[in-house]
C-alpha cells in the first residue's frame, strides 16, 4: 500500500501502534444490493477529509500511534476468510492493541468477535443495526449478513449481546429466543442509551456497527436501507459514550455504489476519528 491508500495518518509501525485498522472487502452473501467490497477503499479515501485535531476532545490523531495493515482479500470461501481474519485479529488483540475493521458485509463480524474473545473471555457485544439479523440460515447460507447476531450470540452467549437501532425483524426471529434489542426510537428517546445498555450487559464490549442503523437520509450507501433510523449525531454520541468500554470495533456495510457524494463513507470514516478521539481525550 502506498501512503495515499492507508487510512489518514495511520502510518506508525504495527509494533508501536495502539490502534490497528484493517479492511475486509467481502460481499459474497449480500442479498439485495452488492457493492460493499468497495467499502474499505472509499472509507479510506474519505478519511482525508477531516482535520486530525478533534476540537471536542482536544486531541490530534497525529499524537497517537495508528497503523493500517491494508485489506484482507481474495478468499475462495468463508472458511478462508475466517482463517485469515482470525489470524490477523488475534495478532492485534493479543498484543494489547485495539482492532478497527472496515467492511465489507456484516458476515465478517463473527470471526472477529470470536478472535477478540480469545483475549477477553467475558466479552460482550453491542451490535448497532437496523435489522435484528437473527435468522439461523438465510437463503441456505449459515454465515450470511442476515444471520450475524445469531452467529455472534453463539460465540458470546445470547445474554451477552444487545442489538441497538433495530426497526426490522423477521417474523420467525420475532417469536422467541431472540437477543435483547432496542429499537431506533428507544435509542433516540433515551438521554444516555449506553448507560441503558450497560445496565443489561457488562464490559468489556465489542462494538459492531452496520451503517444501515443510521437513517438513509444520513447514510444512503448501504445494502439494505431502512427508514426511521438514527441521525449522524445520534451515531456519534453512541460511539463517543461507549468508547471507554470498548476493546474492538468494526464498521460494515458501507456500499459505495449507492453512496452519492460519499455521504456514508464519510460518516463511517468520521466515526473512526470519533472513536479514537473520545477514547484518548486529554484526561481531566
Ligand atoms: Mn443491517
Amino acid at each position: 500500500m502506498n501512503s495515499a491508500e492507508i487510512f489518514a495518518g495511520f502510518d506508525s509501525s504495527f509494533d508501536k501502534a495502539s490502534y490497528v485498522l484493517l479492511g475486509v472487502p467481502y460481499d459474497k452473501t449480500s442479498s439485495f444490493r452488492t457493492g460493499t467490497s468497495k467499502g474499505p477503499e472509499e472509507i479510506r479515501k474519505a478519511s482525508y477529509c477531516f482535520e486530525p485535531y478533534l476540537m471536542e476532545h482536544d486531541i490530534s490523531l497525529n499524537q497517537i500511534d495508528l497503523h493500517d495493515v491494508g485489506d484482507l482479500d481474495g478468499f475462495r470461501d468463508y472458511e478462508e476468510l475466517r482463517e485469515d481474519v482470525s489470524e490477523t485479529i488475534s495478532k492485534i488483540v493479543s498484543k494489547g492493541k485495539f482492532p478497527i475493521t472496515l467492511g465489507g458485509e456484516h458476515s465478517i463480524s463473527p470471526p472477529i468477535v470470536s478472535s477478540v474473545k480469545k483475549s477477553f473471555s467475558d466479552l460482550n457485544v453491542v451490535i448497532l443495526d437496523a435489522h435484528l439479523d437473527f435468522r439461523d440460515i438465510y437463503e441456505g447460507i449459515e454465515h450470511s449478513h442476515a444471520t450475524v447476531s445469531r452467529r455472534i450470540s453463539e460465540i458470546v452467549g445470547l445474554e451477552n449481546i444487545i442489538v441497538g437501532g433495530v426497526r426490522s425483524v423477521s417474523m420467525e426471529s420475532a417469536e422467541k429466543g431472540k437477543p435483547i434489542f432496542f429499537t431506533s426510537e428507544q435509542i433516540k428517546r433515551e438521554d444516555d442509551p449506553i448507560k441503558k445498555i450497560l445496565e443489561r450487559i457488562n464490559e468489556p464490549l465489542y462494538l459492531s456497527i452496520d451503517m444501515d442503523v443510521v437513517d438513509p437520509a444520513f447514510a444512503p450507501g448501504v445494502g439494505n436501507p431502512e427508514p426511521f433510523g438514527l441521525s449522524s449525531v445520534d451515531m456519534k454520541e453512541l460511539v463517543s459514550r461507549s468508547s471507554p468500554y470498548l476493546v474492538g470495533m468494526d464498521i460494515v456495510e458501507t456500499n459505495p455504489k449507492y453512496d452519492d457524494s460519499a455521504i456514508t463513507a464519510n460518516l463511517a470514516s468520521r466515526m473512526i476519528y470519533e472513536l479514537i478521539g473520545s477514547r484518548e481525550k486529554k484526561k481531566g
